[in-house]
């Protein structure tokens, strides 16, 4: 499950990579595609391991994909090998360079590069879509399929992304085995310049990516990079004289980590507090299987305390004495922050 850095050259994608991974990518002039591997920041596990004291903490991970923009073109566009790059991303965060930096050539236009990038997208689908319905046609394929891809292609044509396209109106089992770019979800990250770092979106472009079905928010890079150097002890001084409640990148990575449909669920005890990545909407044995492929195969029932009414309780045998500890079977759905005991027979 990757995500995708993706933009134009210069907007400050590496930065942001080298910051979030603590990898030392070099920044500035694009350079090769990068995956790193990203600690998913949350209050809830720092609050369970402050009360288990366990040997050890462990946070839920996602990958990052550092994919660097296309350099030396006049226009601003993605060639053939760009566009592979961001196909083999499951989801993309966009960012659009806000800054002012004489080192940077040309001049910030966030609005015109996600003009830009959506209608490189629009028309790398276009082609396929196109290509998939003149042959459905020529072969006398299912009439629902075919329905299917003309709706895709009006709605393309009208330049509008088919990740608006709801459930009911597009069945996604369609676009299996097709790299559709304009399906998937995005996150649009202004990177703005320093002393703009806690403001919010510019309403148009707010505007803009609600229209398009993305999320955004606005950070500056190179604060964030400052914040991550500090010792920890001298970040929430610095992060106040901001205006920022927390670094900005702790937003972003909980952000991606939502766009790809993730959830955490965690385990806890006096060896380890940990949270689980799992696809919101599995079920309690899917959630044990993530554990250990014995847990799902001899699942019996899972004990389920939402992290709510732990912290309520304040222990395990306080919910237990309030008649406050749920008993699942393998079909109970995992909601975000359930705290899961498998009991299972192998
Ligand atoms: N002032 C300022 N400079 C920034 C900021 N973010 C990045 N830069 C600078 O802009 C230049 C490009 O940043 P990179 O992070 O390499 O940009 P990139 O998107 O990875 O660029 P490519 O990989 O070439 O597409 C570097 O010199 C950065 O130091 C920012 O928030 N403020
Ligand atoms: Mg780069």
């Amino acid at each position: 499950m990757k995500i995708g850095l993706v933009g134009f050259a210069g907007s400050g994608k590496t930065t942001v990579f080298n910051t979030m991974t603590g990898l030392d990518a070099p920044v500035g002039y694009g350079g090769e595609v990068r995956l790193g591997t990203v600690r998913v920041p949350d209050e809830r596990i720092d609050e369970l391991s402050a009360i288990f004291k366990p040997k050890k903490t462990i946070y839920a991970e996602m990958s990052f994909c550092d994919v660097p923009g296309e350099h030396g073109s006049e226009k601003k566009g993605l060639s053939s090998r760009g566009l592979q790059q961001i196909r083999e991303q499951e989801a993309l965060c966009l960012v659009l360079r806000g800054f002012h930096n004489p080192a940077v050539e040309g001049s910030p236009a966030p609005e015109a590069d996600l003009e830009a990038f959506h209608a490189e997208c629009v028309l790398a689908d276009l082609g396929i879509v196109e290509r998939r319905l003149e042959r459905a046609r020529k072969e006398n394929a299912d009439a629902r399929e075919i329905t299917a891809f003309e709706l895709m292609h009006t709605t393309l044509e009208s330049e509008r992304p088919l990740r608006l396209l709801s459930e009911h109106e597009l069945d996604r089992e369609m676009l299996k085995g097709y790299a559709l770019l304009t399906h998937r979800p995005l996150l649009v990250a202004l990177n703005r310049d320093e002393a703009e770092a806690a403001e919010p979106l510019p309403a148009p472009l707010e505007a803009r990516i609600a229209e398009l079905g993305a999320a955004g928010m606005s950070l500056s890079a190179s604060v964030e990079a400052d914040i991550a150097a500090l010792d920890a002890a001298d970040q929430p001084a610095f992060l106040e004289d901001l205006g920022l409640k927390e670094p900005a990148l702790t937003r972003f990575i909980r952000t991606a980590y939502g766009l790809l449909d993730l959830i955490s669920f965690f385990t806890v005890g006096e060896d380890e507090v940990r949270a689980w990545p799992v696809r919101r909407g599995s079920n309690a044995k899917t959630a044990a299987g993530r554990i250990h492929s014995d847990l799902e195969r001899g699942f019996i029932r899972a004990e389920v305390i939402p992290y709510e009414v732990f912290m309520e309780h304040g222990s395990e045998a306080a919910v237990r004495d309030h008649g406050k500890l749920q008993v699942e079977g393998k079909e109970y759905v995992v909601a975000d922050g359930d705290i899961l005991h498998i009991r299972f027979n192998v």
